[in-house]
């Protein structure tokens, strides 16, 4: 902090679950406060790649990230349809949530399967029909060039691999400007200080080519695992509440298109958890392995934290 010592105010409420505060080059603090908890974090760049699309949680997870204040420099789209993916990430980015962050489809194809899961159908209902924002299709060169103006930088990485994975083996002197990747996937932890990758979670299961690149590769990073993300969730009643505006009624309609295909009765909160991580990483403890963290406990009230950061 540069040996300033600034006093921040903080706010408490139900409706206000944390208060940013922002002045100059030499200060960028935010206080985050959950009862009585007080979580003070800086401002670090941040890119966001992600499978936008088929589950709802991408979407939760962006809107995660830019309500809280974030400093997303770039969100990259990876796997299958990434154009409309990125089109879809800048209809809610940038027309409904009103940030002004780059966005850049990325790769389609893993790195040597063949087979890549068709979208379910309902994405395109995510978009209004006739969009067609100019897109940036040079993903791989929009990171590279972010990395390369921002050392330090973090990525979160809630998709298949691919794009990170091949940006690591074509610029591999990025990798030293990349502080941090935090990793939505899976593990298993064994009794004798080892750990499996596990490799049926969708986001390993479809690459597992860049899995092996980018765990050999130096990054720190944290591994968020399945049934950890997976203990937090939100209900179709939860998902209700947020209508009244158009970013809520955007995420119920997302959220309802997705349960309806899904078949499922409640929506987990597998890539917010993953973002939460980049500025209060005490969110779940862990266990490390030199380089890799591994989640191992729940979060048991970040469901109730994601709630009161969307309804904001
Ligand atoms: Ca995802």
């Amino acid at each position: 902090m540069n040996g300033i010592h600034i006093s921040i105010p903080v706010v408490q409420g139900n409706n206000i679950p944390f208060v940013a505060l922002k002045e100059s080059d030499v200060l960028d603090v935010r206080v985050w406060v959950y009862n009585s908890k007080e979580v003070r974090y800086t401002m670090k760049p941040l890119i966001i790649d992600t499978d936008i699309g088929v589950d709802v949680d991408d979407a939760f997870a962006l809107a995660y990230a830019v309500k809280s204040g974030l400093d997303v420099q770039l969100i990259t789209t990876v796997y299958g349809d990434t154009e409309l993916r990125a089109k879809i990430a800048t209809y809610l980015v940038q027309d409904l949530l009103q940030a002004d962050i780059p966005i850049a489809a990325g790769l389609e194809k893993p790195l040597k399967h063949k087979l890549v899961f068709p979208l379910a159908g309902h994405e395109k209902l995510a978009i209004p029909s006739g969009y067609a924002p100019s897109i940036n299709a040079n993903g791989i060169e929009a990171l590279a060039s972010t990395i390369r103006s921002s050392p330090g930088i973090e990525i979160a990485c809630i998709g298949p691999l691919t794009n990170i994975a091949t940006l690591l083996s074509t610029s591999p002197d990025l990798a030293s400007n990349i502080g941090h990747l935090y990793i939505m996937g899976n593990a298993t932890i064994c009794g004798c200080g080892e750990y499996h990758l596990n490799f049926r979670a969708h986001n390993f299961k479809v690459d597992p080519e860049a899995v092996d690149v980018v765990f050999a590769s130096s990054i720190p990073k944290t591994l968020i695992t399945t049934p950890i993300a997976k203990q937090s969730l939100i209900t179709p009643e939860d998902i209700r509440s947020w209508r009244g505006n158009s970013v809520g009624n955007y995420l119920a309609d997302t959220a309802e298109h997705w349960l309806a295909f899904s078949k499922y009765d409640c929506a987990f909160l597998y890539d917010p958890l993953v973002i939460h991580h980049t500025f209060d990483y005490d969110i779940t403890a862990k266990s490390s392995y030199h380089l890799l963290a591994i989640t191992t406990s729940a979060a048991p009230h970040f469901a109730d934290l994601f709630l009161r950061v969307i309804r904001r």
